[in-house]
């Protein structure tokens, strides 16, 4: 398939240390992949759904100990240790590269070994990057095949040269205490073993499109962010495109394929899908700053979604995707999920394959009671999407407006505000919290800082990305996108969240994008620019102007709390903290010391 010899080594190298019984490259034919789904349901890996009702559809269950992402087995493996920064855990890669080749070693014996050419980003585009993953694993395969563009088409792009990321997968015996995910950025090389969940082993994902990528866009002068990316249009047909981080299952995904309320589709706005995960950023020939999704696909969270909080993300699941960890509905072979509908299946098969009992339900042990596990996955591709925008194949990628930065926070964060400037706006970023899901595995519900939404994606140390994103605002100067921070998860004493979401986030996005173009005026605050409650429309909303209000106010004291825990977060960063955060922490606090 391909004369290139950095690939030939690599490939050869591997398989002298696991001593696979044969090799087979993926090139990326209907046909190639539709004898491995016959394998894979053969070997038990894949379960066939019904073909009328989910056409192409696959479920696939991990073993129980196996469906998170492991942060506290996730290593950044630089030459320095202070490279990796405060924020990863670091290993000396010589000795972690001994470490993982003695796990893995001889480990593909009676397996096959398949060598898949990816591509991240439209094949070709200058935005575009290419990797090579080896696996053991059908599963991978065949996910890969929806996540990213995959085949002989990546190779002849390739051609010989060198610049593509080396990725190494072996499922080993899926042992907790053997698992490993490690980056070495220095090297463009990935390891993952013992692993066989999503996020751990679709290696174009997190692993290169957000570790391997960051570091290679600081190198590069670009930057690679974990964000979705949409287009929003107007009447008038023009559209606007926004990229927007959140940390893991804050709903990137719902606000990517978002559907507007009823009396803004009759007026003729629109939301189109670029990306929901992963945004690669770079500076266009006008100064702009442009976006692609280097994904193919969405590797989205099951539980929740449904025909009111993601219709696109539902259609989208209808054929050719893949369910990981969901529930098994045996009278009809489709698949089931909590939040799906109000119908749980009568006879079904939990995530785990045992029988489930509906009844036996309990909101506070799903893990135990669920149908679905809640970090059950859908992989479906983008092509799906009714709302996919016609830019997703555009390798120049789209201009963006405004980037917008949110998390859950009960308390505290308003609404929307915009930052004062970039510079603002990189710290608001850089103090983002929220509190955790089940996306990665521990405890729930716990707040955590998580600059950026990179807490864990973050390929280098995270002081000398902070100066990256400076950088990038100095170079885009007065084109550079305008900086927001939204909040949907705001509650009242009673746990109950004060803001629709979903659908009704659009007045919001209208909000931000007014702002872009100088339509709507704002108020100055401590923290930076809030709406008034007028400016946001409540058309069709059953909510009165207090309660808006409410959920558009700076609390004094709440703040100056805040602001004491990002001092005690920016320590972390030590002197490689850049001074203009450390001055933007001071001027919060001075504006807050001034308020009434
Ligand atoms: C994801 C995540 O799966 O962020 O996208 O965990
Ligand atoms: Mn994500």
């Amino acid at each position: 398939m391909t004369n290139n010899s950095s690939v030939l080594r690599f490939v050869s190298e591997m398989q002298a240390l696991v001593d696979p019984d044969s090799v087979v490259w993926i090139d990326g034919s209907e046909s190639q992949l539709d004898t491995l789904r016959a394998l894979g349901v053969k070997t038990g890996e894949m379960i066939k759904l019904n073909e009328e009702k989910l056409p192409g559809c696959y479920l696939h269950r991990t073993k129980p100990n196996d469906v998170a992402r492991v942060e506290d087995r996730t290593f950044i493996c630089t030459r320095k240790e202070e490279d990796a920064g405060p924020t990863n855990h670091w290993c000396d890669p010589q000795e972690m590269y001994e470490r993982l080749y003695d796990i893995a070693r001889d480990s593909y014996r009676g397996r096959t070994m398949y060598v898949i050419p990816f591509s991240m980003g439209p094949i070709g585009s200058p935005l575009a990057k290419i990797g090579i993953e080896i696996t053991d694993s059908i599963y991978v395969v065949l996910n890969m095949a929806i996540m990213t563009r995959v085949g002989q088409k990546v190779l002849d792009t390739l051609g010989d040269s060198n610049d593509w990321v080396r990725g190494f997968h072996a499922s080993c015996d899926i042992d907790p205490e053997k698992r490993y995910i490690c980056q070495f950025p220095e090297d463009n090389a990935i390891i993952s073993v013992n692993s066989a969940y999503g996020g751990n082993v679709l290696l174009g994902k997190k692993c290169f499109a957000l570790r391997i990528a960051s570091f290679q866009g600081r190198n590069e002068g670009w930057m690679a962010e974990h964000m979705l990316i949409l287009g929003l249009e107007n009447p008038k047909g023009e559209v606007r495109y926004i990229a927007a981080a959140f940390p893991s299952a804050c709903g990137k995904t719902n606000l990517a394929m978002l559907i507007p309320p009823e009396y803004l589709r009759k007026k003729g706005y629109k939301i189109w899908t670029v990306g929901d995960d992963i945004a690669w950023m770079r500076i266009g020939k006008d100064g702009r700053l442009y976006a692609i999704n280097p994904e193919n696909g969405f590797f989205g969270v099951a539980p929740g979604t449904n025909a009111h909080s993601n219709f696109n993300a539902l259609e989208s699941t209808k054929r050719n995707a893949i369910f990981t960890n969901v529930a098994l509905n045996l009278d009809d072979n489709t698949v089931w999920w909590e939040g799906l509908d109000e119908n749980p299946p009568k006879h079904a098969l939990n995530w785990r394959g045992e029988p489930w009992d509906y009844r036996a339900y309990d909101k506070n042990d799903k893990v135990r009671t669920a149908a679905a596990h809640p970090n059950s996955r859908f992989t479906a591709p983008a092509v799906n999407c009714p709302c996919l925008s016609t830019e997703f194949e555009t390798g120049e990628g789209v201009p963006i407006s405004a980037i917008v930065f949110g998390g859950r926070r009960a308390k505290l964060a308003p609404l929307v505000y915009q930052s004062r400037d970039w510079v603002n706006g990189v710290f608001i970023g850089s103090a983002m919290a929220s509190e955790t899901t089940a996306a990665a595995a521990g405890a729930v519900g716990v707040v955590r800082r998580d600059p950026m939404a990179m807490l864990p994606f973050c390929g280098y140390h995270m002081g000398d990305y902070f100066r990256h994103w400076l950088d990038m605002g100095e170079r885009l100067g007065d084109k550079a996108p305008k900086i927001f921070n939204v909040n949907w998860f705001r509650t009242d004493k009673d746990g109950n969240f004060l803001w629709p979401g979903y659908g009704d986030n659009m007045r919001v996005l209208n909000w931000i994008i007014d702002r872009c173009e100088g339509k709507v005026d704002a108020r100055e605050t401590a923290i930076g620019y809030l709406p008034y409650p007028q400016d946001i429309d409540r058309t069709d909303l059953d909510m009165d102007v207090a309660t808006l209000e409410s959920i558009l106010d700076v609390d004094k004291a709440a703040w100056e709390k805040e602001a004491a825990e990002i001092t005690e977060h920016y320590k972390k960063f030590g002197d490689r903290l850049p001074a203009q955060l450390a001055d933007q922490l001071a001027g919060l606090k001075a504006r807050l010391a001034e308020l009434d």
